[in-house]
């Protein structure tokens, strides 16, 4: 890890797989002095846990034990367990490995303690020995909804069971009216920037603004908000962002990314072969970077995460934020 200035905090807003590869880019760079605010809108309760899936998965891949093939679950699992509960003729669609386990049920028996999510995650992460802050978007339970054809599927549903099978009409966060934003979000000091991870824009970032006062939040800092697009070359690196942005009739491109985010991002991270949309995105009033952002290795996942902050630091701020990054080179 590279040494920084003391004012050099950021935040970053990361989802699944491929925020996690950024957000542990910022982490090399940055240790404490970053804080991911991690999408929960994918948890649910199965066979009794409570399961976060993408704290999870920003957790093992800052801790750098994350299974490399699958983006999620643990390196070097086995499934003795699934095994079993299929024998059972349990529930095996959702595949738990037999150490992911020990995490669910950590978290289960905390929270049923009277931990909160945050402090579970923060225990989680540290005997990890992940070095930068992870908190969840909320406490509270925000659960995203897909709502296909006159049906509400429930998240893991849709992502797991159906594999993204059926076309999305609309999607929500049900509680999310309810919700409180997490209190140590709000107490977060002044960050240098705010970097939005390549994740899916509708499925684990629209979570998190979806929680009541956090896009004002985000626009009250008076800091930079550089998003990275997840849609390069008109695809999705991973998952189904591009289907759904089809079935939504948003353009799938760096360009549709970018309007989903009017208005609140104030630059944009686009892939080199999108190099072509630079100037309608421009248009729309968001500076673009262009770079090769196609996470390969934890050194794409460094480089990509010090020209985010670069960037960023060429964006202006408002007047009595605090001083841009040093440079973490
Ligand atoms: N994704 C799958 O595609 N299949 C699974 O069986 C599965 C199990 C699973 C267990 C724990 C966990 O933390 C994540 C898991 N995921 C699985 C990933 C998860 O469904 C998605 O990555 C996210 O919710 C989307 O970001």
């Amino acid at each position: 890890m590279t040494t920084t200035a003391a004012n050099d905090r950021i935040i970053a807003l990361a989802g699944g797989v491929g925020g996690a590869k950024l957000a542990d880019g910022l982490s090399h760079l940055l240790g404490d002095k970053l804080t991911v605010v991690v999408n929960t809108g994918d948890d649910f309760e199965h066979l009794g846990f409570h399961i976060s899936p993408d704290l999870d998965t920003v957790t093992y891949t800052l801790g750098g034990v994350a299974n490399s093939q699958q983006g999620w679950g643990l390196e070097g699992e086995t499934w003795r367990f699934m095994e079993q509960l299929a024998r059972l003729g349990g529930p095996a669609w959702f595949k738990l490995g037999d150490r992911d386990l020990a995490t669910h049920a950590y978290r289960t028996n905390r929270l049923r303690e009277g931990a909160t999510l945050t402090e579970v995650t923060a225990e989680l992460s540290a005997a990890l020995g992940v070095t930068s802050r992870l908190l969840p978007m909320s406490d509270d339970a925000v659960r995203t909804v897909i709502h296909s054809g006159g049906r509400s599927i429930a998240f893991q549903e849709y992502f797991v069971r159906l594999a993204c099978g059926v076309p999305v009409d609309r999607i929500a966060f049900a509680g999310a009216a309810a919700a409180q934003l997490n209190p140590a979000i709000g107490a977060l000091p002044r960050p240098a920037a705010v970097i939005i991870c390549p994740s899916n824009p509708y499925l684990s970032i629209d979570p998190i603004l979806a929680v009541p006062g956090a896009r004002d939040w985000l626009k009250g800092l008076g800091v930079p908000i550089v998003v990275v697009s997840p849609i390069v070359g008109g695809a999705a690196i991973k998952g189904p962002a591009a289907k759904i942005m089809q079935e939504l009739d948003a353009p799938v491109s760096a360009l549709g990314v970018a309007a989903h985010y009017q208005g609140l991002a104030d630059g944009i991270v686009i892939d080199s072969c999108d190099e072509a949309l630079a100037p309608e995105i421009a248009a729309l009033g968001i500076a673009v970077h262009v770079v090769p952002t196609v996470m390969r290795s934890k050194a794409d996942r460094v480089e990509l995460a010090g020209s985010c902050l670069a960037f960023a630091r060429t964006l202006p701020r408002t007047p009595g934020a605090e001083a841009a990054p040093a440079s973490t080179k």
